[in-house]
């Protein structure tokens, strides 16, 4: 092994975050975003080696603060007990049904909202598939944590550390969670690193689904650049964002760029996309890691994406961001064939690092 252990930031305070159902065109399914999803990375990780794992760092509240509205943070931290409380099942998740969209005309004041915040989820959900359950909250500090410390791995000077965040982050914007997301996780480090004194981040968002939430956050931002490759909104969720003319707006404009992909999109087509992000990237010359959103979900037998990739693309395409030649800090997002999940983190991550993926000895 050429390259010293990849750092794998985990904790286990994602397996609590089990929701149990989703909505999903009103029906009630297993949640896609299982526990199981991130015990087969760690596994495949393990049985793969070159890795080291290590537990998050607490970073406290304030990173946190500095991308979501208090009124979110306190929703998730306090409506389940708030549920509880009013009686509610302790076995069902809570999944709002009443949703503050933006035609509810002369919408109330957040001091007027229910104050049992189980009554509020819709004020600050924008889907029915973000079930939350007791360790929900504490799952998604941890996600955060996981995701902040493997930034200052890559700050005190390892080339790529690999954040194991569960639950995902990049659907969820500054006052609204959906989308399997509770908190930003891809958002707060790139806040941490404009904190920390840099001027210029980008992040690259590689998973399927196109990240709402990070490109709000940074809207008008011209400090922080988002890239991102996923599924044309003209047929895949999350529907209303990720066209290709969502530019950014006043000192943000041409600092938010979305490549949006055809279904059906095989690992060729993607690989030739993605080199015209890292072409973006590079062009804008960041002064700190690349965040990279790293999801899973354009994996060919994934069950909610509609890409073709396979294993072996992933590793090309790890190697592709290799190229960029700065430090990468990249973040668990979605992912949803669990038999497969592992395999292609390995290879991403092994492309990434420039190892080679299982490569038998012969050769
Ligand atoms: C989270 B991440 C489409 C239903 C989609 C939610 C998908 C959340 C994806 N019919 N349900 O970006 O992987
Ligand atoms: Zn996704």
């Amino acid at each position: 092994m050429p390259d010293a252990h990849v750092p794998v930031i985990a904790s286990d305070a994602h397996l609590a975050h089990d929701g149990l159902v989703e909505l999903a065109g009103g029906i009630e399914i297993p949640c896609y975003e299982s526990p199981a999803r991130a015990v087969a990375i760690r596994r495949a990780l393990e049985a793969a080696g070159g890795f080291a794992f290590a537990p998050p760092d607490d970073h406290g509240l304030d990173p946190i603060l500095a991308v979501h509205d208090h009124a979110l943070v306190d929703l998730l931290e306090h409506a389940w007990a708030d549920g509880q409380a009013a009686g509610l099942d302790p076995h069902r998740p809570l999944l709002p049904d009443t949703f503050l969209t933006r035609a509810y005309d002369g919408g109330m004041a957040l001091e007027a909202l229910p104050v049992r915040r189980h009554e509020r989820l819709g004020a600050f959900c924008f889907d029915t598939a973000t079930p939350l359950v007791a360790g929900s909250y504490d799952a998604a500090r941890a996600a955060v944590d996981v995701a902040l410390t493997a930034m200052q791995r890559v700050l005190d000077g390892a080339g790529l550390a690999y954040g194991l965040c569960r639950p995902p982050g990049h659907h969820a914007a500054r006052s609204m969670y959906g989308g399997y997301c509770l908190f930003n996780n891809a958002a707060i480090v790139a806040e941490r690193l404009v904190a920390l004194g840099a001027s210029r981040v980008a992040i690259l968002d590689v998973d399927y689904h196109h990240g709402n939430g990070t490109q709000s956050i940074f809207w008008e931002r011209s400090d922080v650049l988002y890239v991102s490759l996923h599924a044309d909104p003209g047929d895949a969720y999350p529907y209303f964002s990720g066209a290709a003319g969502e530019a950014g707006a006043g000192r943000g404009e041409g600092f938010n760029r979305n490549l949006p992909l055809p279904g059906g999109t095989d690992g060729a087509a993607y690989a030739t996309a993605l080199a015209d992000g890292l072409a973006m990237i590079d062009t804008f010359d960041p002064d700190a890691p690349l965040v990279l959103s790293l999801g899973f979900d354009t994996f060919v037998d994934d069950p909610i994406g509609g890409f073709i990739l396979r294993t072996d693309d992933y590793a090309r395409l790890g190697a592709l961001v290799r190229g960029l030649d700065r430090g990468v800090v990249a973040l668990q997002e979605g992912g949803y064939a669990v038999e497969a999940i592992g395999a292609n983190a390995v290879a991403f991550l092994e492309g990434l690092v420039g190892r080679r993926v299982a490569a038998p000895a012969s050769v």
